[in-house]
């Protein structure tokens, strides 16, 4: 996890363990299946297929409560900030998922260059080498752990700082940055300032993390008349299995 050539904050460089198999939301959360659970639409580019945006962290807690009382369980939240770069990254160690080169970017991402400032359907560019989408694009994703340095050693199913922060960090690009923002290694700050007079840096995305069946049960709590044909299409990652650990995964 990390990046020796990248900012100071993705350093060291460390080896993380996942020891729960997990599934991971194929696709960001359309506004289609935002407004289905939570009855409104606070994003600045409106579609059905588009990524919902403009959802604090707080709101993204709200939607996973929901989703979860819907099926009784506790199985659904986003995803750890270790267990986004894990599937972003999906078994590369190199600057992109698709290995170094920036100019290949624009097949893999909706950003600075080719976005035309805006945001576009989930899933139209390649996906990573797990069938993920928009991972180095489109709009940025939050994840659940609060802000902090990197430690060096390896780390087991690490969740950030243990205790409260003030600061949350996005992950996996977004249409407005240059390519280099839109690394797998690399962190955003979200801090309370950021979005002031800067709309495109509230963007970010939904990607839920689930342990069981996730696939079944995304699919059935949104099955509604609004979202039809836009369901989440999760899928487990390659080696996992919902009900066995995952075997030993490193990053970095
Ligand atoms: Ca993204």
């Amino acid at each position: 996890m990390g990046s020796e050539s990248g900012d100071d904050d993705e350093k060291p460089v460390h080896r993380v363990r996942i020891s729960q198999a997990f599934y991971l939301g194929k696709y960001q959360v359309t506004q289609a299946q935002w407004q289905a659970v939570m009855g409104d639409n606070p994003s600045r580019f409106k579609g059905d297929t588009l990524p919902v945006e403009q959802v604090s962290w707080k709101d993204v807690q709200k939607f996973t409560q929901f989703l979860n009382a819907r099926e009784g369980d506790t199985k659904y939240r986003l995803p750890t900030e270790a267990e986004w770069e894990y599937a972003a990254r999906a078994g590369t160690t190199t600057a992109y998922s698709f290995g170094d080169d920036p100019r290949q970017l624009g097949e893999y991402a909706w950003f600075g260059e080719n976005s035309g400032t805006t945001t576009h359907p989930v899933g139209q560019k390649k996906p990573n080498p797990w069938g993920l989408y928009d991972m180095h694009g489109n709009v940025w994703e939050r994840v659940q752990d609060w802000y902090g340095p990197y430690t060096a050693g390896t780390a087991v199913d690490p969740a950030g700082p243990s205790s409260p922060g003030s600061l949350r960090v996005f992950r996996g690009g977004g249409w407005p940055f240059v390519a280099g923002l839109c690394r797998s290694a690399k962190r955003i700050i979200d801090t309370p300032s950021i979005g002031i007079g800067t709309v495109n840096l509230r963007s970010q995305r939904v990607l839920l993390a689930a342990y069981g069946h996730l696939r079944n049960a995304l699919s059935h709590a949104l099955r509604r008349p609004s979202c039809q044909g836009s369901e989440a299409g999760l899928r487990a990652m390659p080696g996992t299995a919902c009900t066995k650990p995952l075997a030993v995964k490193t990053l970095g």
